[in-house]
């Protein structure tokens, strides 16, 4: 729990939330207190690969927007990890890897119903390659994800067959990392099941929504907010993080 919700669970308990409120001055410039990641938080950065953005194979709307607002909140974060969707060829999330098969349909796989997307992010391409303007020399890991022929994974900590792991779990925990902010493309897809499954790990998880940017398929942007809030996830500003 950062401090100023555990400060405003005290009140709360104590009943003295009320008073609160209504002394201006103290309180008030408090409560809004910009969040402050300290050696404990990591920013996780998600896919922000030419493959997402204009002239890529699987474009994010406004998808490059997020590169600047990434590349100024890094100074921010002690701990960064970075992550790139890295699909073999014909990879099984592909539609060109199902006969009869379009981009943006759905199929079963072994684990479940699979959306199938154009050919993206294909290992060692330009099209996979991190966008040349962001700009995160501080960043200590690069997590590469998707790599299973048959298994998709949207989540850098769970694959979509909900058994493999990543190991960027376990990377965390060692690391002592509790807090975790997750940003990039898409935030519909790879940014919201990154934070749901950190969640489920015990992390504290906020979610930058100006941050990030939503391919927003059949509602998916909409329900992809819903599942977060109700795991305690906490949507946030970029602006509401300070040094
Ligand atoms: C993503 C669809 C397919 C993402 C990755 O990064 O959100 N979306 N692969
Ligand atoms: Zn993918």
């Amino acid at each position: 729990m950062n401090i100023v919700s555990s400060k405003r669970a005290v009140l709360r308990a104590t009943g003295l939330g009320l008073i609160a409120s209504a002394v201006p001055l103290g309180w008030k410039a408090w409560a809004n207190q910009p969040l402050r990641p300290g050696v404990q938080s990591a920013l996780i950065v998600v896919d922000v690969q030419n493959c997402f953005i204009d002239g890529g194979t699987l474009p994010v709307a406004k998808g490059a927007e997020v590169v600047p607002i990434i590349n100024a909140m890094a100074p921010k974060f002690a701990n960064i990890v970075v992550t790139q969707d890295w699909h073999t060829p014909a990879h099984a999330s592909f539609a060109s890897s199902h006969a009869g098969k379009k981009p943006f349909e759905t199929t079963n796989l072994s684990y479940g119903t699979q959306v199938l997307w154009p050919d993206h992010c294909v290992q060692g391409s330009e099209d996979a390659a991190l966008h040349k303007d962001l700009k995160l020399p501080t960043a200590q890991v690069i997590l590469r994800k998707g790599h299973h022929p048959l298994v998709d994974s949207y989540s850098a900590f769970l694959e979509a067959d909900r058994k493999t792991v990543t190991g960027l779990g376990g990377y965390l925990r060692q690391r002592g990392i509790t807090d975790v902010f997750v940003c990039g493309l898409a935030t519909d897809f790879c940014v919201a099941w990154t934070a749901l499954d950190a969640r489920d790990l015990g992390f504290a998880t906020y979610v930058i929504e100006d941050a990030c940017r939503a391919i927003d398929l059949n509602g998916s942007l909409d329900q992809a907010w819903k599942a977060m809030l109700a795991k305690g996830v906490r949507r946030i500003q970029s602006k509401e993080i300070g040094v």
